[in-house]
């Protein structure tokens, strides 16, 4: 079994993909990539039944990413999990390529759902995991869903529908992950040049009395930290037997592991400078990083 060292270096990896691959191509969602690192790469180095190999097998789980602007994050750990060879994250963002800037699920395998559009995955994660449960899991594999939120996503309304929903419709085979990393892309409110007060999107709200109101298991967690990470993927895994759905409340850092990037709004989306990127990489370096030349040409 992978240990949890050896996840932590992984999302270090990741990391540095991250930021390679936005320089290479001048362009990503730095920021939310960076704060959901360490839960992707648990989810699909640890926790997912998944074969890359065969990413169509019905008895797979499902994973949406419903925030898809951080695309970036996931085509990097696809890309380290096998799913296609990591030279292709050159094409990130290019016309015609299958990595475009939102995931499309009609060219990449392994995408369960295109989005980008905020505040759509819930509700297709809620359908998903209705569908295993009303015959589509006719095997019994116990295929689960996983959807990773965005807390400026969640001021969408459309989510909370999916939210009211999925309690009672007694989803335990449902887990929703939200990287709670304290920014949106806007302020609140919005409107002015500033584009607003730039605070938690839920500043004030207790979000976990919210879904426990609702009926959900709330597990709350460090989202950097491997080891809760993991324990609290493995709970949610038992609340199969209990109808609860789970709500893995991850407290992140936006751009989360380089310290120019890590919580400031203007990393929500952008590409480091060359300078950036080598500061940036030594700093991933100190952190047990492997910083080196890849693919993307790149020193
Ligand atoms: C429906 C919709 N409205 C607005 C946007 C523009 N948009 C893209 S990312 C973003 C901010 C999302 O913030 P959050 O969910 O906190 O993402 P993260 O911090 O993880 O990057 C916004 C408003 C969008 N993609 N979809
Ligand atoms: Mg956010």
């Amino acid at each position: 079994m992978i240990t949890d060292p050896e996840l932590a270096q992984l999302a270090t990896r990741a990391r540095e993909l991250i930021l390679r691959t936005a320089h290479h191509a001048g362009a990503g969602h730095v920021g939310g990539s960076m704060s959901a690192a360490d839960l992707l790469v648990t989810l699909y180095f640890d926790e997912l039944r998944i074969d890359p190999a065969r990413p169509r097998d019905p008895d797979r789980d499902r994973f949406i990413l419903s925030k898809g602007h951080c695309a970036l994050g996931l085509y990097v750990v696809l890309a380290m999990r096998g799913y296609f060879d990591e030279a292709e994250l050159a094409d990130f963002d290019k016309g015609g390529s299958r990595l475009q800037m939102h995931p499309d699920m009609t060219k990449l395998p392994g995408i369960e759902m295109s989005t980008g559009s905020l505040g759509q995955g819930l509700s297709a994660g809620v359908g998903m995991a209705l569908g295993a449960r009303m015959g589509g899991d006719a095997s019994g594999s116990g295929s689960r869903t996983y959807v990773l939120l965005g807390d400026g996503e969640l001021q969408e309304g459309m989510s909370w529908e999916a939210a009211h929903v999925a309690p009672r419709y007694r989803l335990g085979n449902l887990t929703a992950i939200l990287d709670h990393n304290g920014l949106q892309q806007y302020g609140w409110p919005p409107g002015d040049g500033d584009r607003g007060d730039r605070r938690d999107p839920w500043a004030g709200a207790d979000l976990r009395a919210v879904f426990t109101g609702l009926g959900w298991r709330v597990l709350e967690v460090d989202g950097h930290d491997i080891a809760a990470i993991r324990a609290a993927l493995a709970e949610a895994r038992t609340s199969g037997d209990t109808g609860r759905p789970t709500l893995v409340l991850a407290n992140t850092r936006k751009g989360r592991g380089v310290s120019f990037t890590e919580m400031t709004i203007k990393w929500h989306t952008g590409a480091p400078s060359d300078d950036q990127l080598a500061a940036a990489l030594a700093e991933l370096a100190g952190v047990g990083g492997t910083p080196r030349s890849n693919s993307l040409g790149e020193a």
